[in-house]
Protein backbone atom coordinates (compact mmCIF):
# COMPACT_ATOMS: atom_id res chain seq x y z
CA UNK A 1 0.00 0.00 0.00
CA UNK A 2 1.36 3.83 -0.97
CA UNK A 3 0.25 7.03 0.26
CA UNK A 4 -1.92 9.08 -2.65
CA UNK A 5 0.02 11.42 -4.75
CA UNK A 6 -0.37 14.83 -4.58
CA UNK A 7 -1.78 17.02 -7.08
CA UNK A 8 0.90 18.34 -7.88
CA UNK A 9 2.64 14.79 -8.85
CA UNK A 10 -0.54 13.73 -10.07
CA UNK A 11 -0.40 16.55 -12.99
CA UNK A 12 3.14 15.54 -13.92
CA UNK A 13 2.26 11.92 -14.85
CA UNK A 14 -0.04 13.21 -17.70
CA UNK A 15 1.17 14.66 -21.10
CA UNK A 16 -2.44 14.42 -22.66
CA UNK A 17 -2.84 16.70 -25.14
CA UNK A 18 -6.05 17.69 -27.49
CA UNK A 19 -6.32 20.68 -30.28
CA UNK A 20 -10.36 20.58 -29.52
CA UNK A 21 -10.47 23.44 -32.91
CA UNK A 22 -8.40 21.48 -35.16
CA UNK A 23 -7.23 18.42 -33.58
CA UNK A 24 -9.82 14.81 -34.08
CA UNK A 25 -13.50 14.99 -33.07
CA UNK A 26 -14.21 15.85 -29.50
CA UNK A 27 -17.22 16.27 -27.41
CA UNK A 28 -14.94 19.75 -25.65
CA UNK A 29 -14.76 21.79 -28.33
CA UNK A 30 -16.86 24.91 -28.83
CA UNK A 31 -15.12 25.73 -32.33
CA UNK A 32 -14.29 23.49 -35.34
CA UNK A 33 -12.28 24.79 -37.74
CA UNK A 34 -10.35 21.64 -39.96
CA UNK A 35 -7.20 23.80 -40.03
CA UNK A 36 -9.13 26.46 -42.20
CA UNK A 37 -9.70 30.35 -40.84
CA UNK A 38 -12.37 31.16 -38.30
CA UNK A 39 -13.59 33.80 -40.67
CA UNK A 40 -14.48 30.78 -42.87
CA UNK A 41 -17.56 29.50 -40.21
CA UNK A 42 -20.99 29.44 -41.42
CA UNK A 43 -22.60 27.08 -39.31
CA UNK A 44 -23.37 27.03 -35.55
CA UNK A 45 -24.30 24.01 -34.07
CA UNK A 46 -27.06 23.86 -31.18
CA UNK A 47 -26.58 20.69 -29.00
CA UNK A 48 -26.62 19.54 -26.03
CA UNK A 49 -24.28 19.64 -23.52
CA UNK A 50 -23.55 16.21 -22.35
CA UNK A 51 -23.80 14.97 -25.92
CA UNK A 52 -26.34 12.74 -24.79
CA UNK A 53 -28.52 13.82 -27.76
CA UNK A 54 -29.27 11.30 -30.79
CA UNK A 55 -30.24 13.69 -33.11
CA UNK A 56 -27.38 16.36 -32.44
CA UNK A 57 -24.65 13.32 -33.12
CA UNK A 58 -26.54 12.59 -36.39
CA UNK A 59 -25.21 16.08 -36.96
CA UNK A 60 -22.24 16.49 -35.41
CA UNK A 61 -21.24 13.53 -37.09
CA UNK A 62 -22.05 14.67 -40.64
CA UNK A 63 -20.52 18.31 -39.85
CA UNK A 64 -17.19 16.16 -38.77
CA UNK A 65 -16.80 13.46 -42.12
CA UNK A 66 -17.62 16.75 -44.26
CA UNK A 67 -15.03 18.82 -42.31
CA UNK A 68 -17.04 22.03 -42.52
CA UNK A 69 -16.23 25.05 -40.13
CA UNK A 70 -18.30 25.40 -37.48
CA UNK A 71 -19.17 26.72 -33.67
CA UNK A 72 -20.54 24.58 -31.17
CA UNK A 73 -23.37 26.34 -28.48
CA UNK A 74 -24.30 23.86 -25.64
CA UNK A 75 -27.99 23.92 -24.68
CA UNK A 76 -29.18 21.83 -20.94
CA UNK A 77 -32.02 19.26 -21.93
CA UNK A 78 -35.09 19.05 -19.84
CA UNK A 79 -33.70 16.47 -17.59
CA UNK A 80 -30.58 17.61 -16.82
CA UNK A 81 -31.32 21.42 -15.83
CA UNK A 82 -32.83 24.64 -16.51
CA UNK A 83 -32.80 25.62 -20.47
CA UNK A 84 -31.47 28.70 -21.11
CA UNK A 85 -33.56 31.38 -21.66
CA UNK A 86 -31.74 33.03 -24.74
CA UNK A 87 -32.63 29.24 -26.59
CA UNK A 88 -35.72 29.16 -25.34
CA UNK A 89 -35.60 32.53 -27.12
CA UNK A 90 -34.37 31.23 -30.03
CA UNK A 91 -36.21 28.50 -30.15
CA UNK A 92 -39.59 28.27 -28.02
CA UNK A 93 -39.72 24.45 -27.72
CA UNK A 94 -36.02 24.14 -26.51
CA UNK A 95 -35.77 21.02 -28.72
CA UNK A 96 -32.37 20.44 -29.89
CA UNK A 97 -30.71 20.00 -32.67
CA UNK A 98 -31.23 23.76 -34.11
CA UNK A 99 -28.57 25.07 -36.57
CA UNK A 100 -27.85 28.45 -38.05
CA UNK A 101 -26.90 28.52 -41.39
CA UNK A 102 -25.69 31.53 -42.86
CA UNK A 103 -27.54 33.57 -39.98
CA UNK A 104 -30.58 31.47 -40.75
CA UNK A 105 -32.06 29.30 -38.05
CA UNK A 106 -33.25 25.33 -39.01
CA UNK A 107 -34.55 22.70 -36.39
CA UNK A 108 -35.70 18.91 -37.03
CA UNK A 109 -32.11 17.18 -37.81
CA UNK A 110 -33.49 15.54 -41.01
CA UNK A 111 -34.27 19.30 -42.25
CA UNK A 112 -30.66 20.02 -40.99
CA UNK A 113 -28.69 17.74 -43.03
CA UNK A 114 -30.80 18.75 -46.08
CA UNK A 115 -30.20 22.09 -45.71
CA UNK A 116 -26.34 21.38 -44.66
CA UNK A 117 -26.26 19.33 -48.24
CA UNK A 118 -27.78 21.79 -50.47
CA UNK A 119 -24.75 24.02 -49.10
CA UNK A 120 -21.96 21.93 -48.81
CA UNK A 121 -22.57 18.95 -51.19
CA UNK A 122 -24.20 15.26 -49.48
CA UNK A 123 -22.42 13.08 -47.88
CA UNK A 124 -21.44 10.32 -50.12
CA UNK A 125 -24.89 10.09 -51.00
CA UNK A 126 -27.93 12.51 -50.59
CA UNK A 127 -30.76 11.51 -47.87
CA UNK A 128 -33.13 11.57 -50.48
CA UNK A 129 -30.65 9.27 -52.71
CA UNK A 130 -33.28 6.05 -53.74
CA UNK A 131 -30.74 3.70 -51.87
CA UNK A 132 -31.17 5.76 -48.88
CA UNK A 133 -34.36 6.27 -48.61
CA UNK A 134 -35.61 2.71 -48.00
CA UNK A 135 -32.49 2.66 -45.44
CA UNK A 136 -33.77 5.52 -43.55
CA UNK A 137 -37.30 4.24 -43.20
CA UNK A 138 -35.57 0.70 -41.99
CA UNK A 139 -34.02 2.65 -39.29
CA UNK A 140 -37.03 4.34 -38.10
CA UNK A 141 -38.60 0.29 -38.53
CA UNK A 142 -35.52 -0.45 -36.05
CA UNK A 143 -36.08 2.28 -33.51
CA UNK A 144 -39.98 1.44 -33.27
CA UNK A 145 -39.42 -2.65 -32.30
CA UNK A 146 -36.91 -1.29 -29.83
CA UNK A 147 -39.17 1.36 -28.46
CA UNK A 148 -41.65 -1.54 -28.18
CA UNK A 149 -39.35 -3.53 -26.57
CA UNK A 150 -37.54 -1.54 -23.96
CA UNK A 151 -39.85 1.03 -23.31
CA UNK A 152 -43.02 -0.96 -22.35
CA UNK A 153 -43.62 -3.97 -19.40
CA UNK A 154 -44.29 -7.33 -20.62
CA UNK A 155 -46.96 -8.58 -18.66
CA UNK A 156 -45.87 -12.41 -19.34
CA UNK A 157 -42.92 -14.22 -20.89
CA UNK A 158 -44.80 -14.20 -23.86
CA UNK A 159 -45.12 -11.03 -24.37
CA UNK A 160 -41.59 -10.86 -23.77
CA UNK A 161 -40.88 -13.03 -26.28
CA UNK A 162 -43.32 -11.80 -28.81
CA UNK A 163 -41.27 -7.91 -28.38
CA UNK A 164 -38.07 -9.86 -29.17
CA UNK A 165 -39.02 -11.37 -31.95
CA UNK A 166 -40.40 -8.43 -33.61
CA UNK A 167 -37.29 -6.23 -32.80
CA UNK A 168 -34.31 -9.35 -34.10
CA UNK A 169 -36.89 -9.88 -37.35
CA UNK A 170 -36.26 -6.11 -37.75
CA UNK A 171 -32.62 -6.65 -37.28
CA UNK A 172 -32.31 -9.42 -39.41
CA UNK A 173 -33.27 -7.22 -42.08
CA UNK A 174 -30.81 -5.09 -41.15
CA UNK A 175 -28.19 -7.61 -41.31
CA UNK A 176 -29.86 -8.53 -45.38
CA UNK A 177 -29.42 -4.88 -46.13
CA UNK A 178 -25.42 -4.50 -44.52
CA UNK A 179 -25.62 -7.92 -46.53
CA UNK A 180 -26.67 -6.78 -49.93
CA UNK A 181 -23.23 -4.24 -50.96
CA UNK A 182 -19.70 -5.30 -50.51
CA UNK A 183 -17.69 -4.09 -47.70
CA UNK A 184 -19.11 -3.51 -44.28
CA UNK A 185 -21.06 0.00 -44.56
CA UNK A 186 -24.92 0.24 -45.94
CA UNK A 187 -23.98 1.24 -49.19
CA UNK A 188 -20.40 0.83 -51.16
CA UNK A 189 -18.92 3.41 -49.33
CA UNK A 190 -19.55 4.84 -46.03
CA UNK A 191 -22.08 8.23 -46.09
CA UNK A 192 -25.04 9.59 -45.28
CA UNK A 193 -27.39 5.72 -44.80
CA UNK A 194 -24.30 5.09 -41.74
CA UNK A 195 -24.56 8.57 -39.84
CA UNK A 196 -28.39 8.50 -39.91
CA UNK A 197 -27.64 4.88 -38.14
CA UNK A 198 -25.46 5.49 -35.82
CA UNK A 199 -27.35 7.62 -32.68
CA UNK A 200 -30.17 4.95 -32.07
CA UNK A 201 -27.80 1.79 -33.10
CA UNK A 202 -25.34 2.95 -30.11
CA UNK A 203 -27.63 3.68 -27.85
CA UNK A 204 -29.97 -0.20 -28.98
CA UNK A 205 -26.58 -1.30 -28.06
CA UNK A 206 -25.89 -0.31 -24.73
CA UNK A 207 -29.27 -0.86 -23.72
CA UNK A 208 -30.89 -4.35 -24.81
CA UNK A 209 -27.37 -5.47 -23.44
CA UNK A 210 -28.53 -3.84 -20.19
CA UNK A 211 -32.51 -4.01 -19.39
CA UNK A 212 -33.21 -7.17 -21.87
CA UNK A 213 -29.54 -9.47 -21.73
CA UNK A 214 -29.10 -9.04 -25.42
CA UNK A 215 -26.41 -8.26 -27.34
CA UNK A 216 -26.87 -6.63 -30.40
CA UNK A 217 -23.08 -6.55 -31.26
CA UNK A 218 -22.40 -10.00 -30.32
CA UNK A 219 -25.21 -11.65 -32.29
CA UNK A 220 -25.42 -10.05 -35.52
CA UNK A 221 -21.92 -10.27 -37.47
CA UNK A 222 -22.85 -7.52 -40.53
CA UNK A 223 -24.00 -5.07 -37.97
CA UNK A 224 -20.80 -6.29 -35.74
CA UNK A 225 -18.40 -5.67 -38.65
CA UNK A 226 -20.37 -2.18 -39.75
CA UNK A 227 -19.78 -1.13 -35.95
CA UNK A 228 -16.22 -1.85 -36.10
CA UNK A 229 -15.91 -0.32 -39.59
CA UNK A 230 -17.45 2.99 -37.86
CA UNK A 231 -14.59 2.55 -34.86
CA UNK A 232 -12.33 3.30 -37.48
CA UNK A 233 -12.86 6.61 -38.08
CA UNK A 234 -11.81 9.01 -36.08
CA UNK A 235 -15.32 11.03 -36.44
CA UNK A 236 -17.46 8.32 -34.92
CA UNK A 237 -14.91 7.61 -32.24
CA UNK A 238 -14.80 11.05 -30.91
CA UNK A 239 -18.76 11.32 -30.40
CA UNK A 240 -18.92 7.41 -29.12
CA UNK A 241 -20.20 7.02 -25.66
CA UNK A 242 -20.37 3.92 -23.34
CA UNK A 243 -22.90 1.35 -22.09
CA UNK A 244 -22.82 2.89 -18.58
CA UNK A 245 -23.49 6.33 -19.85
CA UNK A 246 -26.11 5.47 -22.44
CA UNK A 247 -28.04 3.19 -19.85
CA UNK A 248 -28.78 5.40 -17.16
CA UNK A 249 -29.26 8.66 -19.57
CA UNK A 250 -31.95 6.62 -21.17
CA UNK A 251 -34.84 6.31 -18.72
CA UNK A 252 -35.25 10.06 -18.34
CA UNK A 253 -35.44 10.57 -22.49
CA UNK A 254 -37.36 7.36 -22.83
CA UNK A 255 -40.39 7.59 -19.89
CA UNK A 256 -38.82 4.34 -18.12
CA UNK A 257 -36.72 1.60 -19.72
CA UNK A 258 -38.06 -2.56 -18.58
CA UNK A 259 -35.32 -5.16 -17.37
CA UNK A 260 -37.16 -8.48 -18.15
CA UNK A 261 -35.16 -9.92 -15.33
CA UNK A 262 -33.88 -12.81 -17.12
CA UNK A 263 -30.65 -14.54 -16.03
CA UNK A 264 -28.39 -13.08 -18.41
CA UNK A 265 -30.04 -9.42 -18.21
CA UNK A 266 -28.76 -9.70 -14.57
CA UNK A 267 -25.44 -10.72 -15.37
CA UNK A 268 -25.01 -8.15 -17.66
CA UNK A 269 -26.35 -5.25 -15.90
CA UNK A 270 -24.15 -6.09 -12.53
CA UNK A 271 -21.07 -6.06 -15.14
CA UNK A 272 -22.08 -2.72 -16.42
CA UNK A 273 -22.85 -1.29 -12.84
CA UNK A 274 -20.58 -2.46 -11.40
CA UNK A 275 -17.50 -3.83 -13.56
CA UNK A 276 -15.34 -4.78 -15.14
CA UNK A 277 -15.79 -2.63 -17.79
CA UNK A 278 -13.05 -4.25 -20.02
CA UNK A 279 -14.41 -6.67 -22.52
CA UNK A 280 -17.98 -5.01 -22.59
CA UNK A 281 -19.01 -5.23 -26.12
CA UNK A 282 -19.77 -1.27 -25.91
CA UNK A 283 -16.48 -0.97 -28.00
CA UNK A 284 -13.81 -3.39 -29.99
CA UNK A 285 -11.38 -1.23 -31.19
CA UNK A 286 -7.58 -1.12 -29.97
CA UNK A 287 -7.08 0.71 -26.83
CA UNK A 288 -5.12 3.78 -27.19
CA UNK A 289 -2.02 4.26 -25.10
CA UNK A 290 -2.75 7.89 -23.47
CA UNK A 291 -6.15 6.30 -22.43
CA UNK A 292 -5.09 6.80 -18.55
CA UNK A 293 -2.83 10.00 -19.05
CA UNK A 294 -6.64 11.83 -21.19
CA UNK A 295 -8.88 10.44 -17.48
CA UNK A 296 -6.09 11.77 -15.44
CA UNK A 297 -5.85 14.90 -17.30
CA UNK A 298 -9.29 15.42 -17.53
CA UNK A 299 -10.13 14.78 -13.85
CA UNK A 300 -7.17 17.15 -12.40
CA UNK A 301 -8.87 20.13 -14.94
CA UNK A 302 -11.97 19.99 -13.70
CA UNK A 303 -11.07 18.57 -9.93
CA UNK A 304 -12.71 21.79 -7.85
CA UNK A 305 -16.39 20.70 -9.54
CA UNK A 306 -16.00 17.42 -9.42
CA UNK A 307 -14.94 17.81 -5.30
CA UNK A 308 -17.83 20.00 -4.90
CA UNK A 309 -20.44 18.55 -6.92
CA UNK A 310 -19.65 15.36 -4.37
CA UNK A 311 -22.18 14.85 -1.51
CA UNK A 312 -18.88 13.86 0.43
CA UNK A 313 -17.19 16.31 2.79
CA UNK A 314 -14.69 18.41 -0.03
CA UNK A 315 -11.22 17.10 2.26
CA UNK A 316 -11.81 13.62 2.72
CA UNK A 317 -13.01 13.01 -0.89
CA UNK A 318 -10.41 15.02 -2.70
CA UNK A 319 -7.97 12.96 -0.85
CA UNK A 320 -9.76 9.48 -1.61
CA UNK A 321 -9.71 10.97 -5.23
CA UNK A 322 -6.29 10.77 -5.40
CA UNK A 323 -6.00 7.81 -4.07
CA UNK A 324 -7.78 6.10 -6.99
CA UNK A 325 -5.85 8.27 -9.64
CA UNK A 326 -2.64 6.98 -7.63
CA UNK A 327 -3.51 3.30 -8.50
CA UNK A 328 -4.71 4.25 -12.05
CA UNK A 329 -1.26 5.40 -13.01
CA UNK A 330 0.66 3.75 -10.87
CA UNK A 331 -0.99 0.31 -10.08
CA UNK A 332 -0.25 0.77 -6.68
CA UNK A 333 -3.62 0.87 -4.63
CA UNK A 334 -3.49 3.59 -2.12
CA UNK A 335 -6.53 2.88 1.02
CA UNK A 336 -8.70 6.12 1.01
CA UNK A 337 -10.19 7.70 4.59
CA UNK A 338 -12.69 5.60 6.08
CA UNK A 339 -16.15 6.49 4.68
CA UNK A 340 -15.04 7.60 1.46
CA UNK A 341 -16.22 4.37 -0.41
CA UNK A 342 -19.69 5.80 -1.24
CA UNK A 343 -18.06 9.11 -2.77
CA UNK A 344 -16.09 7.22 -5.01
CA UNK A 345 -18.51 4.86 -6.02
CA UNK A 346 -21.00 8.20 -6.39
CA UNK A 347 -18.39 9.76 -9.10
CA UNK A 348 -17.82 5.97 -10.87
CA UNK A 349 -21.41 6.37 -11.40
CA UNK A 350 -21.34 10.32 -12.96
CA UNK A 351 -18.43 9.70 -15.55
CA UNK A 352 -20.03 10.71 -18.83
CA UNK A 353 -19.06 9.64 -21.92
CA UNK A 354 -18.02 11.47 -24.57
CA UNK A 355 -18.71 14.21 -22.78
CA UNK A 356 -16.10 14.33 -20.03
CA UNK A 357 -13.62 12.03 -21.80
CA UNK A 358 -13.42 9.01 -24.19
CA UNK A 359 -14.86 5.63 -23.93
CA UNK A 360 -11.36 3.59 -22.25
CA UNK A 361 -10.42 6.37 -20.59
CA UNK A 362 -13.39 6.34 -18.33
CA UNK A 363 -12.71 2.75 -18.09
CA UNK A 364 -9.56 3.22 -16.54
CA UNK A 365 -11.35 5.85 -14.20
CA UNK A 366 -14.68 3.82 -13.42
CA UNK A 367 -11.99 0.89 -12.38
CA UNK A 368 -9.83 2.49 -10.56
CA UNK A 369 -12.78 4.21 -8.56
CA UNK A 370 -14.23 0.72 -7.84
CA UNK A 371 -10.86 -0.58 -6.62
CA UNK A 372 -10.05 2.15 -4.04
CA UNK A 373 -13.39 2.37 -2.75
CA UNK A 374 -13.38 -1.91 -2.35
CA UNK A 375 -10.18 -1.22 -0.19
CA UNK A 376 -12.65 0.46 2.25
CA UNK A 377 -16.13 -0.76 2.15
CA UNK A 378 -19.12 -1.39 0.00
CA UNK A 379 -20.92 1.39 0.13
CA UNK A 380 -22.64 2.22 -2.55
CA UNK A 381 -23.25 6.22 -4.23
CA UNK A 382 -26.58 8.15 -3.96
CA UNK A 383 -28.46 5.85 -6.87
CA UNK A 384 -28.68 7.19 -10.14
CA UNK A 385 -32.21 8.76 -10.49
CA UNK A 386 -34.67 7.26 -13.30
CA UNK A 387 -37.10 10.66 -13.94
CA UNK A 388 -34.44 13.15 -14.01
CA UNK A 389 -30.58 13.68 -14.34
CA UNK A 390 -30.25 16.80 -12.47
CA UNK A 391 -27.49 14.84 -10.66
CA UNK A 392 -25.91 15.89 -13.85
CA UNK A 393 -26.76 19.25 -13.81
CA UNK A 394 -24.12 21.76 -15.78
CA UNK A 395 -24.48 24.42 -13.80
CA UNK A 396 -22.60 22.19 -11.00
CA UNK A 397 -19.84 22.74 -13.81
CA UNK A 398 -19.97 26.27 -14.93
N1 LIG B 1 -37.52 15.23 -34.60
C1 LIG B 1 -36.51 15.94 -33.88
C2 LIG B 1 -36.32 15.27 -32.54
C3 LIG B 1 -35.38 16.01 -31.65
C4 LIG B 1 -35.50 15.59 -30.19
O1 LIG B 1 -36.34 14.75 -29.82
N2 LIG B 1 -34.69 16.21 -29.34
C5 LIG B 1 -34.76 15.97 -27.92
C6 LIG B 1 -33.46 15.40 -27.40
S1 LIG B 1 -33.10 13.82 -28.03
C7 LIG B 1 -34.91 17.32 -27.22
O2 LIG B 1 -34.35 18.31 -27.63
N3 LIG B 1 -35.66 17.37 -26.12
C8 LIG B 1 -35.75 18.55 -25.31
C9 LIG B 1 -34.88 18.44 -24.11
O3 LIG B 1 -34.66 17.30 -23.65
O4 LIG B 1 -34.42 19.44 -23.60
C10 LIG B 1 -35.22 15.96 -34.70
O5 LIG B 1 -35.03 15.03 -35.51
O6 LIG B 1 -34.43 16.90 -34.55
Amino acid sequence: MTAPLSWTELEALTHFELDPVNGPTNAQARLRLFGRPESDVRVTLFRDNHAWCPYCQKVWLWLEEKQIPYRIEKVTMFCYGEKESWYKRKVPSGMLPALELNGHLITESDVILLALERAFGPLTQSMEDPRVLPLRRLERLLFQAWCSWLCYPSRSSKQEQYSREQFTGVMDKVESALASTPGSYFLEEFGTADVVFTPYVERMNASLYYYKGYSMRESNPRFAAWFNAMESRSTYRGTQSDFHTHVHDLPPQMGGCWENGEPQMLINKHRVDHGSWFGLPDVAYPEPENSREEALYRVIKHRTNIIRANPADDTLFDQALRCALTLMMTGEPAVPPAGSDSALRYLRDRVNVPRDMSIYAAKHLRQALEATAALVGDGQGTPIPLKHRRDQNPALFA
